[in-house]
C-alpha cells in the first residue's frame, strides 16, 4: 500500500539531527541511518538537555521532549504522558523540525518594495512605519476597518485577540471557517458544544465519514483505530476514496462526495421506521423529535441510494448494526474533509451525525459520543494583566453568516470586504491565508486594495510574499509559548518551553513582536508584562507547577472524567438535544437555506458526464502548505511521485489516460499540468488530490510550482447562512496532454 509506504519510510527519518544534517547537504538520508557517524553518535554519553515541548507542525501540537546537544537540536521523542502524541510523533513532526536549520528561513524584518522585492529593515523602523499607519487608518476609517487573521493556538489567540481588541476592533479570524467551521456549528445547534469525541476504543459499529486516521493523522488516533481493528470493532469507512485507514476497515463504502448527509437522513429513517432508536433518551432529553420524524419518511434507502450511489441495502444493513449496537454504536465526529467546510449542506450533515448519535443514544456512554468538559483558565492579576473595555461593534461577517461557529470568524470576509474598499489592514500571524482560505486570487485583489498589510511568520509564505511588512519570528524550538489546556476524558495542560538560543539575532518570538506592535501603535498599557510572567500566572491560576510542567511536558488537571452513562446536560438553550434547533427558530427571518428540522440540501454543483468533483485531502507527510518547503519531506513526495492526481480507472479509460501520464485540470479559474495516478480506489463522479502542493512563493525553493495548488480551482464563496468556504464544491475535466 501506498500510504504505509510513506509511514514507514518516513518514520525512519526519526532523527531531527539526521535532517539538520542533510539539509546542510553533508549526507543523504541514507548514508546518515547507516553512517558509523550515526551509530557512535547515538551511543554518546549522553550529556545532552532535554526539554518539553510541543510539535508545531499542524493543529495537534503533539507533546514532544526536544533533545539538544551543544546547543543544536539532536532528535526528537514523542512525550508518553501526552494525549494526542501517547510516545510519538508523526512523520511530518520530525521532519519539519528542519525548519529551524532552513536556509529559506526569514532572518530579519522586511519591507515590500514596489517592485515586489523585499528589502531587510529593523525592527524600529518596523514598528515605527506599521504604527503610525495603523494609528492613522484607525483614526480615518475605524477600528473595524482593521483585523488579524491568526493560528488558534493559545499564543495565537491570546495575543492577537488582545492587539486587534486594544485597538478596539472585534476583527480576530482563525483558519476555523476552512478546516471545521460548518462541523463546529452544526454541532453546537444540535448539542451545545462544537465537538464530540467518538469512544472508538469501546464501540461495537464505528462509522468514520471522511476522516482519515492514518493520513490527516494524530498518532494516538491512529494507535486507537489500529487497537479496535485488533479488537475486532466493526469500522465503516464512508469516503469516495480507499483511503489508507481502510486497511482497518470492516467495509469501505465509496460515497458520492457531497452527500453523507442523504446517507445520515436515510439510516435516521431506518432508525425511527424500525424503532431502533433511543426512546428514553428521545423522550425525555432531546427536543423536536415529533416535528422531526414525520419528516424522515421521505428519506428511504431507495431515495438515498440513488442520491449516494451506495446500494439501498448497503444502507439499511449500516442502519440497522448501528442500531443494535444501541449505544456503542457511533458516527465518529469527522474533522475537516466530509463536512468541515465544503459543501452547500456541510453544517446540516454536522447536524444529521449529532441527529444519528442522539437517536442511538449514545451521548456519554461507553463507545458512543463523548461531552468531556474542558477546564477554563483561572483568573489572572487584572493590574498586571489589565482587562480590553469592552467592545460593542460586532464582528465584521456575522450578520451575514449568522449560524457561523462563535468566536474564529468567517475569515474569506475580510479579502471580500477588502476588495469592496471597506476593510483596510490585516495582520497575518501564523498563517498563510493567500493559499488555504479562499481563491487565491481574489485573496490577492483584496491585499492589494488594503493599506498596510503584515506578516509574522517564519519564512516567505505566499501571504508573507503579498504584505507590505513581513517579520520574521524565530522557529518553535527557540521560544517559550503559553501553556495550552487540553480536553478529553482526562483534562490536561501541555506547555511549549525555549529548547534552543535563537539562531539569526534579528528574528524574535512572537509575544515580543506583539509587544513592539502594540508600543508602536498606542495601546502599549495592555502589554506591560513579559511572555515569563504570563506563563507562570496562567499555570498558577489552574494550581499547576510550573518545573514540574517545565520538566514533564504535561499535567493532570482534575481528575480523570468518570461520568459514562449518566443523563447528559445539554448546553443547548433547551438543555435538551435539539432535533429541531431553537436558535435557527428564532432567526427564520434571516435564514437563506435552513430551517428548525434537519433536511436534504443538495451539494452546489454536481458533475455532468465528462466532468468531475475535484476532492482534495492529506497525505501523511505534510501538513497543509507550510511543509512542502522541507527538503526531508518533499523529497519523499518526489521519490514517490505523490503529486499526482488520483483518477478513477474506468474514467480514465474512457479519456485515454494511463498511468503517469500528464494530463491537464481544468475549470474556468485555472488550469494545470500534473501527473496522473489511475486507480481503482475512487469513486467514479470525482478525482482526487493531495492539498499540499502546487506552491507560489518563489523564496521557498523546494514546494515552488511544484504540483497543482487546489484553492486555485475553488470559487470565492460562502456556505449559505454559516459562512465557510465550500471548498468542494468544484467542478472540473481532465484530459491528456503531452508532458
Ligand atoms: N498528514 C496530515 N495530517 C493532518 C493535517 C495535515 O495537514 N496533514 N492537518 C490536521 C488538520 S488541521 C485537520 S483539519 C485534519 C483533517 O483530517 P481529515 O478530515 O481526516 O483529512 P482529509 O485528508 O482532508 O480528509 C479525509 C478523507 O475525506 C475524504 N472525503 C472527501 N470528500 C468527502 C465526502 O464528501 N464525503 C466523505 N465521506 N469523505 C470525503 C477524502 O477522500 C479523504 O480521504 O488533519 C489533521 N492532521
Ligand atoms: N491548499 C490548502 N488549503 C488548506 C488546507 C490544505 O491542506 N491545503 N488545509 C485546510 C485546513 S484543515 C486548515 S486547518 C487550514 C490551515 O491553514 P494555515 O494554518 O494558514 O496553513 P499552513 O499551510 O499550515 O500555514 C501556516 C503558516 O504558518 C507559518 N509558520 C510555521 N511555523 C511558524 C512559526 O513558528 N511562527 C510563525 N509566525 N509562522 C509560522 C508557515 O510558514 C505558514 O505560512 O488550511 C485549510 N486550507
Ligand atoms: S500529528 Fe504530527 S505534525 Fe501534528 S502535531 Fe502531532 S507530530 Fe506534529
Ligand atoms: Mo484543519
Amino acid at each position: 500500500m501506498q500510504g504505509r509506504l510513506i509511514s514507514r519510510r518516513s518514520m525512519i527519518a526519526g532523527s531531527a539531527a539526521a535532517v539538520a544534517l542533510m539539509s546542510t547537504g553533508v549526507l543523504s538520508m541514507q548514508d546518515w541511518l547507516t553512517s558509523k557517524a550515526h551509530a557512535e553518535e547515538a551511543s554518546k554519553p549522553s550529556g545532552e538537555e532535554v526539554f518539553a515541548s510541543t510539535c508545531n507542525a499542524c493543529s495537534s501540537k503533539c507533546g514532544m521532549f526536544v533533545h539538544v546537544r551543544d546547543g543544536k537540536l539532536w532528535k526528537l521523542v514523542g512525550n508518553k504522558d501526552h494525549p494526542y502524541s501517547k510516545g510519538m510523533l508523526c512523520p511530518r513532526g520530525h521532519g519539519s523540525a528542519q525548519i529551524v536549520y532552513s536556509e529559506d528561513r526569514l532572518t530579519s524584518p522586511m519591507k515590500r518594495n514596489e517592485d515586489g522585492s523585499f528589502s531587510a529593515i529593523s525592527w524600529d523602523q518596523a514598528y515605527k512605519e506599521i504604527g503610525d499607519k495603523l494609528k492613522g487608518i484607525v483614526a480615518k476609517s475605524g477600528p473595524e476597518s482593521v483585523s488579524i487573521i491568526t493560528d488558534p493556538r493559545p499564543i495565537g489567540q491570546y495575543y492577537s485577540q488582545r492587539f486587534i481588541n486594544a485597538l478596539g476592533s472585534p476583527n480576530y479570524y482563525t483558519h476555523n471557517a476552512t478546516c471545521n467551521g460548518s462541523l463546529a456549528a452544526g454541532y453546537t445547534v444540535t448539542f451545545g458544544t462544537n465537538n464530540f469525541s467518538a469512544d472508538v476504543s469501546n464501540a461495537k459499529v464505528v462509522v468514520f465519514l471522511g476522516r482519515s486516521y492514518a493520513d490527516g493523522i494524530r498518532p494516538s488516533a491512529a494507535k486507537n483505530l489500529a487497537d479496535a481493528a485488533e479488537k475486532g470493532t466493526k469500522i465503516v469507512i464512508v469516503d469516495p476514496r480507499y483511503n489508507n485507514s481502510a486497511v482497518f476497515a470492516s467495509q469501505w463504502i465509496p460515497i458520492n462526495p457531497g452527500t453523507d448527509l442523504a446517507l445520515l437522513l436515510a439510516i435516521s429513517h431506518v432508525l425511527v421506521k424500525e424503532k431502533l432508536y433511543d426512546k428514553d433518551f428521545v423522550t425525555t432529553n432531546s427536543i423536536g423529535f415529533d416535528e422531526w420524524a414525520p419528516e424522515l419518511e421521505q428519506y428511504t434507502p431507495k431515495w438515498a441510494a440513488e442520491i449516494t450511489g451506495i446500494d439501498a441495502k448497503v444502507i439499511e444493513t449500516l442502519a440497522k448494526d448501528l442500531g443494535t449496537a444501541g449505544h456503542a454504536g457511533v458516527i465518529e465526529q469527522s474533522w475537516r474533509a466530509a463536512f468541515g467546510c465544503q459543501h452547500q449542506n456541510s453544517y446540516e450533515t454536522a447536524r444529521c451525525v449529532a441527529a444519528v448519535n442522539a437517536l442511538l443514544g449514545n451521548y456519554n456512554h461507553k463507545g458512543g459520543a463523548g461531552l468531556y468538559p474542558t477546564a477554563k483558565l483561572g483568573k489572572l492579576d487584572e493590574t498586571k494583566f489589565p482587562k480590553i473595555p469592552e467592545i460593542t461593534i460586532k464582528k465584521v461577517g456575522l450578520a451575514e453568516y449568522p449560524l457561523q461557529s462563535s468566536g474564529q470568524g468567517i475569515v474569506n470576509i475580510v479579502a471580500a470586504k477588502a476588495k469592496e474598499g471597506k476593510m483596510k489592514a490585516a495582520f497575518f500571524y501564523h498563517s498563510n491565508a493567500i493559499k488555504c482560505y479562499g481563491n487565491p486570487k481574489d485573496w490577492q485583489e483584496g491585499m492589494e486594495a488594503m493599506d498596510l498589510t503584515v506578516c509574522i511568520d517564519v519564512q516567505m509564505s505566499e501571504t508573507a510574499q503579498l504584505c507590505d511588512y513581513v517579520l520574521a519570528e524565530c522557529s518553535y524550538l527557540e521560544r517559550l509559548e503559553l501553556p495550552q489546556i487540553l480536553g478529553g476524558k482526562q483534562n490536561m495542560m501541555d506547555g511549549r518551553f525555549k529548547a534552543l538560543e535563537i539562531m539569526h539575532p534579528d528574528t524574535l518570538p512572537g509575544d515580543e513582536i506583539f509587544v513592539g506592535l502594540a508600543k508602536a501603535s498606542g495601546i502599549g498599557e495592555y502589554f506591560n508584562f513579559t511572555i515569563d510572567e504570563l506563563v507562570k500566572a496562567q499555570v498558577k491560576s489552574m494550581e499547576l507547577d510550573i518545573d514540574e510542567l517545565a520538566k514533564k511536558g504535561v499535567l493532570k488537571i482534575g481528575e480523570a472524567w468518570d461520568k459514562a452513562g449518566e443523563p447528559v446536560t445539554f448546553a443547548t438553550p433547551s438543555t435538551k438535544f435539539e432535533f429541531a434547533a431553537s436558535k435557527i427558530a428564532g432567526m427564520m427571518d434571516k435564514m437563506v437555506m435552513h430551517k428548525p428540522t434537519i433536511a436534504w440540501i443538495p451539494p452546489k454543483v454536481t458533475p455532468k458526464e465528462g466532468e468531475f468533483r475535484l476532492i482534495g485531502g492529506k497525505q501523511s507527510i505534510h501538513s497543509h502548505t507550510m511543509t512542502t518547503s522541507i527538503e526531508a519531506l518533499m523529497n519523499i513526495t518526489k521519490e514517490y511521485n505523490l503529486e499526482r492526481i488520483w483518477i478513477p480507472a474506468a474514467k480514465a479509460k474512457e479519456l485515454g489516460i494511463s498511468e503517469g501520464d500528464t494530463v491537464e485540470v481544468s475549470n474556468e479559474l485555472y488550469s494545470g499540468k500534473v501527473k496522473a495516478h489511475v486507480t481503482e480506489r475512487l469513486n467514479p463522479t470525482c478525482v482526487w488530490i493531495p492539498t499540499h502542493y502546487g506552491g507560489s512563493s518563489s523564496y521557498l525553493k523546494q514546494g515552488y510550482q511544484f504540483g497543482i495548488p487546489h484553492m486555485e480551482f475553488v470559487p470565492f464563496d460562502f456556505e449559505p447562512d454559516v459562512g465557510p468556504p465550500m471548498t468542494h464544491e468544484v467542478i472540473v475535466t481532465v484530459k491528456k496532454v503531452s508532458a
